[in-house]
Parts: structure tokens; C-alpha cells; sequence
């Protein structure tokens, strides 16, 4: 099996890599773009080509997997899960971010099989930062061993948090009201305007916890896999297990400060995907 996951691995790197140059082209923006479910949930040309890029390069290599792809979703496309080697790929996650040329945005591409994330590749193509990994083997910044922060006590952790693509009243207000919390309990919070890039600074150590509620699997399956293979712990905001098509989740270096943000946290619960 992991000599498959390696094979699987290396083409959807040599992919990404090649799709990253379609990112790299528009540093000071990419101007042209449409909505999708609201007025700040954005989508562009680019995205859709990096998405076409990897799907068609890896479905050549391997017929028999299966792909959750965000704007093939969006355009109507099926989000099923199930044994078979699943590719779940956010080809620009951080879309807002490369509309208005604010350099965090990366591809985002998850390997699930049996329903069990096994390797994770997030690239940002503008900042050349690449973080890799895959089950058992570790977590990599550009080819670096990475680890999680031991911070155990949300009084002394640095938080990455989102304000997120839409504008519903509910999700809104757990918003604030977490933000509220974060704020005066903790020491901070970050906002990257990526799941996967956020997910990727708590693998790093940087972050302590990201949490947020009304993202998608195509945001976190790859960042999944890199925060838990560099010690880190992924679970469902209340405390759960993590279901990656909740639209839910709670990423954090140990399992002490993850289950008092989940004690701590006003829960919302959007409609799963
Ligand atoms: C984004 C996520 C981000 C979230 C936004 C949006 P996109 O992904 O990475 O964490 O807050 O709502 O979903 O839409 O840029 O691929």
C-alpha cells in the first residue's frame, strides 16, 4: 500500500508544481472573477484551470480514483466519499486572497482512501512554500521536518480563525462571538484567508489551534493529514472525531488545548456537504 501512496504522491506533486505556474502569473491579482453563493465567495479562470489541470493529469495516471473537486462541486458535480482513493482538491484555496494579490493563497490537494487521509500536498506557488506529507512518513516545509507547538493552554496559544465566504446570520454571529472569546482569553488570533495555509501554520508550530465552522473537505484534507503526521491533532469542534464532510473542524498541536477550545467554543453546525 505505501509504495502505492508514494507513486500516487509523486504525480500529483509533479502536477501541482506544474499547475502552481498558472497561480505565479497574476502576483498582483487576478482581477477577473465570478460569484458562487455569495457576494464574497469567489471564484476565477484559474482556479478552474488548476483544478482541470490536476484532475485530468492524475485521472489519466489513475483511472480508477475518484475526485472531490471544489468548483467541480460548484458547478454541479457529485461530493461523495467512499473507499476508493478519493484526490479532494481545492485548486486555489484562499481565492479572495488572490483576487486582491495578498500572497497566501495555495492548491490544496488531499489523498483519502477508505475514507482515511493519507497524503496531503499544499502549495503556495507566490511564496514558494510547499508543505508535504504523507501517513507514517512526516510533515515537510520545502523538504524540512516540521512539528506542531506543545502549547496545552488556550490563555497562552496563538489561534488562526476565519471570517469565512458567507454572510449567513447564524454562522455569522458564532463567528463574532468566538472571535470575542479568542480575543480576550487567548493570545491572539491570525487570520490567513486559507484553510489549508492555516492548517499548515499549526503543523509548523507557528499557530497553536485553527478552528472554523463552513469550510469544505476540499479546504482541510490535505492539511489534515500535514497537521496530524507533524504531531498535531485534527477533531470535530464540540470534541468528536473529525468528519471531513461536516464542514467542521478543529486543528491544534496537543490534545489538551483542543479539547478546551472545544469546551470553550459557541458550536455552530452549517448544512454537511
Ligand atoms: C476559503 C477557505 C477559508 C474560508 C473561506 C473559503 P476558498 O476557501 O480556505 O478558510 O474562510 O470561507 O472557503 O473559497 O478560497 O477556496
Amino acid at each position: 500500500m505505501s509504495d502505492n501512496i508514494d507513486e500516487f504522491f509523486e504525480a500529483a506533486l509533479s502536477l501541482v508544481k506544474t499547475a502552481g505556474n498558472l497561480i505565479t502569473e497574476y502576483r498582483e491579482g487576478c482581477k477577473l472573477f465570478e460569484l458562487k453563493s455569495s457576494d464574497i465567495d469567489l471564484v476565477t479562470e484559474i482556479d478552474k484551470k488548476v483544478e482541470e489541470t490536476l484532475i485530468n493529469g492524475l485521472s489519466n495516471k489513475f483511472p480508477d480514483h475518484k475526485f472531490i473537486g471544489e468548483e467541480t462541486v460548484s458547478d454541479g458535480g457529485k461530493c461523495e466519499l467512499t473507499d476508493d482513493p478519493t484526490w479532494v482538491i481545492d485548486p486555489v484555496d484562499g481565492t479572495m486572497n488572490f483576487v486582491h494579490g495578498f500572497p497566501h493563497s495555495c492548491i490544496s490537494v488531499g489523498l483519502m482512501i477508505n475514507k482515511v487521509g493519507v497524503a496531503g500536498i499544499v502549495y503556495n506557488p507566490i511564496l514558494q512554500q510547499l508543505f508535504t506529507a504523507k501517513k507514517g512518513q512526516g510533515a515537510y516545509l520545502n523538504g524540512k521536518p516540521i512539528h506542531v507547538s506543545q502549547m496545552t493552554e488556550l490563555k497562552k496559544a496563538l489561534i488562526t480563525f476565519e471570517t469565512g465566504t458567507s454572510r449567513d446570520e447564524e454562522r455569522y454571529k458564532a463567528m463574532l462571538e468566538n472571535f470575542q472569546l479568542i480575543v480576550n482569553k487567548g493570545h491572539g488570533v491570525r487570520s490567513l484567508g486559507s484553510a489549508a495555509l492555516n492548517m499548515c501554520m499549526v503543523a509548523l508550530g507557528g499557530a497553536d489551534a485553527y478552528f472554523e465552522f463552513g469550510i469544505h473537505a476540499w479546504d482541510i484534507a490535505a492539511g489534515a493529514v500535514i497537521v496530524r503526521e507533524a504531531g498535531g491533532v485534527c477533531i470535530d469542534p464540540a470534541g468528536g472525531p473529525l468528519d471531513v464532510l461536516s464542514r467542521r473542524v478543529l486543528a491544534a498541536g496537543t490534545t489538551e488545548l483542543a479539547q478546551e477550545l472545544a469546551q470553550t467554543l459557541v458550536q455552530f453546525y452549517p448544512e454537511r456537504d
